[in-house]
C-alpha cells in the first residue's frame, strides 16, 4: 500500500471506537452490553451468567488486543532478536482474572457488572480452565511467557490448539473416570483466528532435482498434506506489553482436502475420507506426563508443530531481506524439552533442500540458532522414535539425521580416536532392536546450549544422562538455569489477602517486579501482631477452601485444623503412596491412642489431587487406596475430627490457584534424584505454606534460601540410591516394621476388598521397591511428627511462615527468563516504542 493510505488507514484506526476505549464504569457497561448484543447475539432478556462472562471477556479482549496490536507492531518495525519458545503444551489456567489485573482494570469491572446486577466472583467461575498440557512443563512455559511479556522480552511462543485439553477427572467407586475436556464447546473470546498458514508434508518419497540455479538436490515430495492455520493468543504483560502465543490447528490442505475424483464420481463418502485425518492431527493432547507414548499420531503432532513454526519464523526472517548467516542474531528457538527436536532437521532442511545453502553452513547457523531444555532423567520419558516409523512418516528427517550423525561421530572418533563404545554411547541412533532415533542426542548436539531446571537435576544432567556428551562438547554447553514462577498468578492473583498485606507492609507494589524486596519481610516475622494478620489471611484462605471441599466432595472439614496438601500428577515417583501409606500409620496411632492423647495431636486434613495417565494402572490404584482410606477414616466416629482425608477431583490450574493459598504444610517427597525441579513447591512457599519434602529438586534450592529451620526435609539423598537399590535387587527388601503393619491392614481388608490392591503392594515387595518408600518410611513419619509438633506453638509457625515468604524472591520466572536471556539467547528487553496500532504479522 502506498503511504498515503497507510497514512490514512492509521488515521482510521485512531477514530476507531478500538482505540477509543474508556475505562469508567459507564463506559464498561456500555461495552458488554455492545458485546452481548453484535458478539453474543443476545439481548438482556436472555442473560446467563455464561453469557454474561463472554461479554465481559469479549470486552477485555478488546483493550488487549489494542496493546498486542502496539507491541507486535513495534517489534515488527524493529526487527530485534526474537525468541521462539517451541512447546507442545501451554498449561495457561483461565484469562480473565489475569488479563484484569495485569490492565489494572479489575475494580472498575468490578464496578460495572455490579451494576448490572452480577458478582464479579460468579463471573470468573464460568470460565473454562484452557488445560493445553500435562503439568509442569506446560505450567512452565506458561509462566515463562508471562514473565516474557511482563519484561517485554520479543518471545513468542509456539505451540498446539488441541480441541481436547488434558481429560477431565471425575471419581466414581473411588476410580478415576476420564471424559474429553472439550474446551472449545464453548465460544472463546481470548484467541485470535489468523488468516496465517503452512501446509504441512507426510510420509512421500526423497528424489533428487535439479533447483532454479541448476544444482542437483534432494526433494522430499508427497501428496499428503496437512494445513496448519494460526490462532495467536494474546499474553498481558506490564505497562501495555502484550506477548503472543501462536498456536496450530490442522485443516485440511487448500482445495478443502476432498478426493476430487470421487467428488466429482458422486462418490461423496470417499471424497471426504481424508478430511477426518486432517482434523484429527490436533484433536486432543497425549495424557501422559514424564512417559513417551510412542504413538505415530503423537510424532505427527510433533512434526506438524514444528514444520508450520519454522516455516514461519523463515517467513518473517526472509521479509527483512537479511543474508542467511544473520539467522542466529535474530532467531532464538528454545526447545521445552525434545518434543519440538525435529525442528532441528526441519530447519537444517529448510536450509539446505529450499534455500540451496551448502550443509557446513546450515549447520553452523542450526546450531547457533537451537538451545535445549531438558526437564527430566527419568528413563521412560526420553523420547526415542523406532527408525522405521521416522522413515515412513518423514523420509527426508530420517535421511539428515542419518548424515548429522555420521558427521557427530567422525568428530567425536578424531576427538578420541579408537573408543567404539564411545561412539555406541553417543551415537543418536540406538543400535536396538528395533534401531531407535535418541531425540535428547539429536537436541543436544543440534542446540549450542542444553539447561536442566534445578541445580541438583542439571548435575545429574551432565554426570549421568549427558556425561559423555560434556566430556566431549566440554562442560560450558551444559548450564542450569532454576525454574521460576509467576509471581503475577501465583501470589499477587491467587492470594489478594497476602498481597495487600504485602504491598501495605513494603510501602509498594514494586515488589511484584522486583521479587527478592519480598526479604523485607523477614524483620516482621516475630512481630505478633504482624503474625496475627498474616495467619488470619491464611485462616480466610482455608475456610474459601472448606467452601469449594464442602461444595465439591460434599465434606465438611475444619478450617482450623493443620491442612496437609500433596497436588501433582499422580506417579510413582512423586510418591502420592508412601503419603497415603503414612496416613493409614496416623489413623492407627490415633485408634490407639487414649482419648486425652489424642486431643494433644492437632488435627489434620490431608488433601491430595492430580491426574493418573488413563494407561497407568499403578497410579490409578493409588487413587483408588486414598479413596478407599478416605472412606473409612473420615466416617470413623473415634476418629471424627483429628484426621479427614479429601481426594479433591479433576485438579487444574484454576483449583490449584483456590488450594495453593491456603495450605499449611505441602508435601514434595519424591525419591532423590526423579523431580527435575518441582514449581508447585516454589507456589506454596510464596504463599507462606511450610514444605515437607526430600532432598530433590528445587526443595533443595528453597532450602539454601530460606534456611534449613523453615523446611522439613528428610529422607535418602540422590547420591545413596544406586546403592541402596543395589542392596535391595541383591538382599531383597527389608520392610519397615510400621510400614509391614499398615500393608498387614490393607490387606486384612480394613479398606475393603484387599485383592484389588495387591497389585500396589507388589510394587514395594516383589518388585523391588524401585521408589524406597519403605527405606523413607520411618524418616517420613518422624518429620511428620515434627510438623504436628511445630503446628501447636503458633507463633513459631507463624515466624516461620512469614521467613518462607520473604525468602521467596530468587524464585520469580522473570529471573529465571532473564537468566534464560542473558545466558543462552543474548537478548536484551526493547524499549517501549509509540508504534502505530495497526494488525502487526
Ligand atoms: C516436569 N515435567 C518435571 N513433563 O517433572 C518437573 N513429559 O520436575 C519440572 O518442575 C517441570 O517439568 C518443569 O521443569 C513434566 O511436567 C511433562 O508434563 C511431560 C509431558 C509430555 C511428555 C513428557
Amino acid at each position: 500500500l502506498q503511504d498515503e493510505y497507510l497514512d490514512q488507514w492509521g488515521k482510521a484506526l485512531e477514530q476507531s471506537p478500538l482505540a477509543n476505549q474508556q475505562t469508567d464504569v459507564a463506559s464498561l457497561q456500555a461495552s458488554i452490553a455492545y458485546h452481548m448484543n453484535a458478539s453474543l447475539f443476545r439481548t438482556q432478556h436472555n442473560l446467563e451468567k455464561v453469557a454474561v462472562y463472554q461479554a465481559l471477556a469479549h470486552s477485555m479482549a478488546d483493550k488487549l488486543l489494542l496493546d498486542w496490536n502496539r507491541t507486535q507492531q513495534r517489534y515488527r518495525k524493529d526487527n530485534p532478536k526474537r525468541v521462539y519458545y517451541l512447546s507442545m503444551e501451554f498449561l495457561l489456567g483461565r484469562a480473565l482474572d489475569n488479563a484484569m489485573l495485569a490492565l489494572h482494570m479489575k475494580t472498575a469491572y468490578q464496578e460495572a457488572v455490579q451494576g448490572l446486577g452480577f458478582r464479579l466472583e460468579d463471573l470468573l467461575e464460568q470460565e473454562r480452565d484452557p488445560a493445553l498440557g500435562n503439568g509442569g512443563l506446560g505450567r512452565l512455559a506458561a509462566c515463562y511467557m508471562d514473565a516474557a511479556a511482563a519484561l517485554d522480552l520479543p518471545m513468542w511462543g509456539y505451540g498446539l490448539r488441541y480441541q481436547y485439553g488434558l481429560f477431565r477427572q471425575s471419581v466414581q467407586q473411588g476410580f478415576q473416570v476420564e471424559a474429553p475436556d472439550d474446551w472449545l464447546m464453548r465460544h472463546h473470546p481470548w484467541e485470535f483466528p489468523r488468516d496465517i498458514k503452512y501446509d504441512v508434508q507426510f510420509y512421500g518419497y526423497v528424489a533428487t532435482k535439479m533447483n532454479d540455479k541448476g544444482e542437483s538436490r534432494l526433494f522430499w515430495e508427497s501428496d499428503h498434506k496437512i494445513r496448519a492455520v494460526a490462532y495467536d493468543v494474546p499474553v498481558p504483560g506490564k505497562d501495555g506489553f502484550c506477548g503472543n502465543i501462536r498456536l496450530w490447528a490442522s485443516q485440511p490442505p487448500h482445495h478443502g482436502g476432498f478426493d476430487l475424483d470421487a467428488f466429482n464420481q458422486g462418490n461423496y463418502d470417499q471424497s471426504i475420507a481424508s478430511l477426518k485425518d486432517a482434523f484429527l492431527l490436533t484433536s486432543v493432547l497425549y495424557p501422559n506426563d514424564n512417559h513417551q507414548a510412542g504413538k505415530e499420531l503423537r510424532l505427527k503432532q510433533e512434526y506438524f508443530f514444528v514444520s508450520a513454526s519454522v516455516q514461519d519464523v523463515v517467513h518473517r526472517f526472509k521479509r527483512y531481506r537479511c543474508p542467511w548467516s544473520e539467522f542466529p542474531n535474530k532467531v532464538a528457538f528454545q526447545l521445552n524439552d525434545t518434543h519440538p527436536t525435529l525442528a532441528i532437521p526441519e530447519l537444517q532442511r529448510i536450509l539446505v533442500d529450499v534455500e540451496g545453502l551448502a550443509w557446513d553452513d546450515a549447520w553452523d547457523i542450526v546450531t547457533r540458532t537451537f538451545a535445549f531444555t531438558n526437564h527430566t532423567v527419568l528413563p521412560e520419558a526420553l523420547e526415542k522414535w523406532p527408525i522405521y516409523v521416522m522413515e515412513k512418516v518423514l523420509p527426508r528427517h530420517m535421511q539428515i539425521i542419518y548424515d548429522l550423525n555420521l558427521f557427530f561421530l567422525q568428530k567425536v572418533e578424531e576427538k578420541f580416536p579408537g573408543d567404539r563404545d564411545l561412539l555406541n554411547r553417543v551415537s543418536i541412533i540406538e543400535e536396538a532392536s528395533p534401531q531407535q532415533v535418541r531425540m535428547a542426542f539429536l537436541a543436544v548436539v543440534g542446540s549450542h546450549s542444553v539447561n536442566g531446571v534445578a541445580a541438583l537435576h542439571s548435575e545429574l544432567v551432565v554426570k549421568e544422562l549427558f556425561n559423555d556428551f560434556s566430556l566431549y562438547y566440554g562442560k560450558d554447553k551444559f548450564i542450569n538455569i532454576t525454574n521460576g514462577i509467576s509471581p503475577r498468578r501465583w501470589l499477587y492473583q491467587a492470594n489478594p489477602g497476602l498481597r495487600d498485606l504485602i504491598t501495605h507492609t513494603l510501602g509498594s507494589e514494586d515488589w511484584v517486579a522486583d521479587l527478592p524486596q519480598l526479604q523485607k519481610l523477614a524483620p516482621f516475622a516475630d512481630n505478633l501482631e504482624f503474625q496475627q494478620q498474616w495467619m488470619a489471611i491464611k485462616y480466610a484462605n482455608k475456610v474459601r477452601l472448606t467452601q469449594w471441599i464442602r461444595d465439591d466432595c460434599g465434606l465438611t472439614v475444619d478450617p482450623r485444623a493443620l491442612f496437609d496438601i500433596q497436588v501433582k500428577r499422580m506417579h510413582e515417583y512423586k510418591r502420592q503412596f508412601l503419603n497415603i501409606l503414612g496416613v493409614i500409620h496416623r489413623y492407627r496411632v490415633l485408634l490407639q491412642m487414649s482419648p486425652e492423647a489424642r486431643r494433644r495431636v492437632p488435627p489434620r486434613v490431608v488433601i491430595f489431587g492430580g491426574k493418573a495417565a488413563p494407561g497407568y494402572a499403578i497410579a490409578k490404584l493409588v487413587i483408588k487406596l486414598i479413596n478407599s482410606v478416605a472412606d473409612v477414616v473420615n466416617n470413623d466416629p473415634v476418629i471424627d475430627d483429628h484426621l479427614k482425608v479429601v481426594y479433591l477431583p479433576d485438579y487444574n490450574v484454576s483449583l490449584a490457584e483456590k488450594i495453593v493459598p491456603a495450605s499449611d504444610i505441602s508435601q514434595h517427597i519424591s525419591t532423590a534424584g526423579t523431580e527435575a525441579s518441582g514449581t508447585s513447591n516454589m507456589k506454596f512457599v510464596i504463599n507462606g505454606g511450610l514444605i515437607l519434602g526430600t532432598v530433590d529438586g528445587a526443595n533443595i534450592e528453597i532450602r539454601d534460601e530460606i534456611g534449613e529451620d523453615n523446611i522439613f526435609l528428610f529422607g535418602t539423598l540422590a547420591d545413596q540410591v544406586a546403592d541402596i537399590r543395589h542392596a535391595q535387587k541383591y538382599h531383597g527388601v527389608l520392610l519397615d516394621a510400621n510400614l509391614q503393619s499398615v500393608l498387614d491392614a490393607i490387606q486384612a481388608g480394613v479398606f475393603g476388598d484387599a485383592s484389588i490392591f495387591n497389585p500396589l503392594i507388589d510394587t514395594l515387595t516383589y518388585g523391588g521397591d524401585f521408589y524406597l518408600i519403605s527405606e523413607d518410611f520411618d524418616a517420613y513419619i518422624k518429620r511428620q511428627n515434627d510438623v504436628d509438633a511445630l503446628f501447636l506453638q503458633k507463633a513459631a509457625w507463624a515466624a516461620k511462615s512469614i521467613r518462607c515468604t520473604a525468602g521467596m524472591g530468587f524464585f520469580s520466572s522473570d529471573r529465571s527468563i532473564g537468566q534464560y536471556a542473558s545466558r543462552i539467547w543474548k537478548v536484551d528487553k526493547t524499549a517501549l516504542g509509540n508504534g502505530s496500532t495497526s494488525t502487526a504479522d
